[in-house]
């Protein structure tokens, strides 16, 4: 069976100051990441070898196949271990200001404007009750981009989704710096997006 481990950070846990502080993305990565990493392994040991083999997008977008008593389990450390794995790759140090290419194109096509999009992107994201992630994802369904909000650490594969860009607006990803301030994070994350890992996710759908 394949077990899953913490991926590396693309980058040091300083290197997104002041935006995001070393502190926060070390306990992020080393403590919250790595628990949803073991949480996943031990889920995955009651399900069938079939399912233990299938890629982790795979088994998120199938979570009908998974039994109901270890379903929850995977959809909450499953989501959780592929969302921060995209999290940590869809930022990076100097990042921020507007995405070109096919990114652009199809922001523009569905929310009219680039500032349009951030501002549902960010008061969305900013108004989900308790924990969750904001998600930009590609819906294969319509062939556009949409917005979407997931609780907890359900990803949007589970919908049908392919994510592109996530924001994780849980309190573990903000509360050292900016406590309470989630709309302070929020303002803060997008000067460390990285639009060229979102056109590359984009360019694969
Ligand atoms: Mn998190």
């Amino acid at each position: 069976m394949v077990k899953y481990e913490l991926p590396k950070l693309p980058y040091a846990y300083d290197a997104l100051e002041p935006h995001i502080d070393a502190k926060t993305m070390e306990i992020h990565h080393t403590k919250h990441h790595q628990a949803y990493t073991n949480g996943l392994n031990t889920a995955l040991e009651s399900l069938s070898s079939e399912l233990q083999n299938m890629e982790l997008t795979k088994l998120l977008s199938s979570l009908d196949k998974v039994p109901e008593n270890v379903r929850g389990a995977v959809n909450f450390h499953g989501g959780g271990y592929d969302n921060h794995t995209l999290f940590w790759n869809n930022m990076k140090p100097n990042g921020g200001g507007t995405p070109g290419g096919k990114v652009s194109d199809a922001i523009k096509s569905v929310f009219g404007s680039f500032d349009t999009f951030k501002e549902k992107f960010s008061k969305d994201s900013g108004a989900i009750q308790g924990s969750g992630w904001g998600w930009l994802a590609y819906n294969p369904a319509t062939k556009k981009v949409e917005f979407t909000t997931m609780p907890n650490q359900t990803s949007p594969r589970t919908k049908g989704l392919i994510p592109l860009l996530g924001l994780d607006v849980w309190e573990h990803a903000y509360y050292l710096k900016y406590q309470n301030r989630r709309p302070d994070y929020i303002t803060a994350w997008w000067n460390v997006v990285n639009w060229d890992e979102v056109e590359n996710r984009l360019s694969k759908v």
